[in-house]
């Protein structure tokens, strides 16, 4: 039976895994291979999945719970991606709040479907703007103390770690950085890579393809601390259509639609994981994104689009309450539609706090090599 090679890649919310994922992707089908990928969040409708099916990718979506809650989905969902192209590699994107995935996730696939796939090393990603944070023991680290534990234990299962968006940093907080990780896993392979220009792929594409026996590092956690950690980042997405009697520029209304909820959000106090807008119409799509209080809102796609019609998805991560999350997200999208002489209908909104993750499977020893 030919094997896929299964490549998950970890890290927290708004790390830059969708980024990673989609150039991975890339450089898999330049070197003539088949790549299913699959996304993974609370509910379905994902900015992410909609990102990569955009990009020409095959995306099969594990949606209501994470990939450690609904292993047998996951499973099922390569299973539907091998019946469309029998895919050589699949890379799958775990919620970037989850954690103890090499016991939940990784060591079930090696023991329960160890001839169907060909398990590559665990890589977690680093986002640097809370990571040098955490890492050195800020008071105001983010979030809070839970959240940082679970930062802390995606670290601790990773087979190597990933410092994402180099090209945003200096050669000295490249260092400083590194220095941090090293401390908190000694001996750990680190690659420097940015997910936006490409530069270290070659390094990553080739810890990608070691053979060994990984995803063995199963952590001794807490779960409430993880559980209440996770509850305490609101979740919500809301799906709206923008309409209005002149034409707009798409991207515009998404940069001022993020950049309002920055505003209002870090006034509220209200810190913010990862905050993402798609704005999409009739195969044009511009994305919109915040990873951070101390960054700015980002046009990460451009979608060069003129309309008076769009559909907008917002996702949000954010340390505050649903409803509060809710009420900010109404406003914005509000203020933004009628910025450009348009108006804002809700269609959908769901919100809330995630509850206590309860894994399908959960191993408390790594199976025989
Ligand atoms: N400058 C820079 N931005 C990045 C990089 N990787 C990701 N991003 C941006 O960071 C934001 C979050 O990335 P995403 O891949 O969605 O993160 P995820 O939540 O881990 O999947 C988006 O705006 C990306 O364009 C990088 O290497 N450099
Ligand atoms: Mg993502």
């Amino acid at each position: 039976m030919s094997t896929i090679r299964f490549i998950m890649l970890g890290g927290f919310l708004g790390a830059g895994k969708t980024t990673t994922i989609a150039r991975l992707a890339r450089a898999y089908q330049d070197q003539g291979l088949k790549v299913g990928i699959v996304t993974n969040d609370q509910a379905a409708d994902l900015v992410d999945t909609h990102l990569l099916r955009s990009q020409g990718f095959d995306v099969g979506e594990v949606a209501g719970a994470c990939f450690c809650c609904k292993f047998n989905d996951l499973t099922d969902t390569i299973g539907q991606l091998e019946a469309a192209q029998k895919p050589d590699v699949v890379l799958a994107e775990p919620v970037g709040s989850c954690t103890d995935l090499v016991a939940t996730v990784m060591q079930p696939i090696l023991s329960l479907y160890g001839e169907k796939f060909d398990v590559a090393p665990y890589g977690v990603l680093l986002k640097p703007s809370h990571g040098r944070r955490i890492l050195s023991g800020a008071a105001n680290a983010g979030f809070s103390p839970k959240a940082a534990y679970i930062f802390k234990k995606q670290l601790e299962e990773a087979d190597f770690i990933v410092l994402n968006r180099i090209d945003e940093l200096s050669q000295q907080e490249v260092d400083e950085l590194a220095r941090l990780i090293e401390a908190e896993r000694p001996g750990v392979p680190l690659v420097r890579i940015s997910a936006r220009t490409g530069e270290g792929f070659d390094a990553l594409l080739e810890m990608l393809d070691q053979r060994g026996a990984f995803g063995r590092n199963i952590l001794d956690i807490d779960y409430d601390i993880y559980a209440e950690g996770e509850a305490e980042l609101g979740w919500l997405n809301a799906n709206v259509r923008v309409s209005g009697p002149q034409e707009f520029s798409l991207d515009d209304l998404l940069m001022d639609l993020v950049g309002r909820l920055r505003t209002s959000l870090d006034a509220a106090g209200a810190e913010t994981a990862h905050l993402k807008a798609i704005g999409l119409w009739e195969g044009f799509h511009g994305v919109a994104n915040l990873v951070s209080r101390d960054t700015p809102a980002v046009l990460s796609l451009a979608s060069d689009c003129r309309t008076r019609l769009a559909d907008v998805v917002v996702n949000a991560r954010v340390a505050t309450s649903p409803e509060e999350l809710e009420k900010h997200v109404h406003d914005a999208v509000q203020a933004a539609a009628a910025k450009v002489g348009a108006q804002a209908a809700v269609k959908q909104v769901q919100c809330f706090r995630p509850g206590r993750p309860t894994p399908t499977h959960r191993y408390s020893a790594a199976a025989e090599a």
